[in-house]
């Protein structure tokens, strides 16, 4: 997944608003991160990958300082024990 787009609520902890990443089903899953802020500041993290074939996305928001949000382009990588990879 990477992130093409993204404006959230910028806090030094992501405290108010955050995209957080899980790598699995749901939010019992290990995080692949917690995201605030704009595209230039996420930069070194906007291109996640999981390690299996689930990926959980949440959206936190609270009611104050509202930004445009985010777009990102999800892909598909094959991994090696599927036919045709
Ligand atoms: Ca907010």
């Amino acid at each position: 997944m990477e992130f093409t787009s993204f404006s959230v609520e910028r806090d030094r902890t992501c405290n108010f608003d955050s995209v957080s990443v899980y790598d699995g089903e749901n939010t019992g899953s290990p995080s692949l991160g917690k995201l605030c802020g704009e595209l230039d500041n996420i930069r070194s993290s906007n291109f996640i990958t999981s390690t299996g074939e689930n990926m959980y996305i949440t959206f936190h928001t609270d009611g104050l300082v509202g930004k445009t949000g985010f777009e990102a382009i999800l892909s598909f990588i094959g991994s090696s024990d599927q036919p045709g990879g």
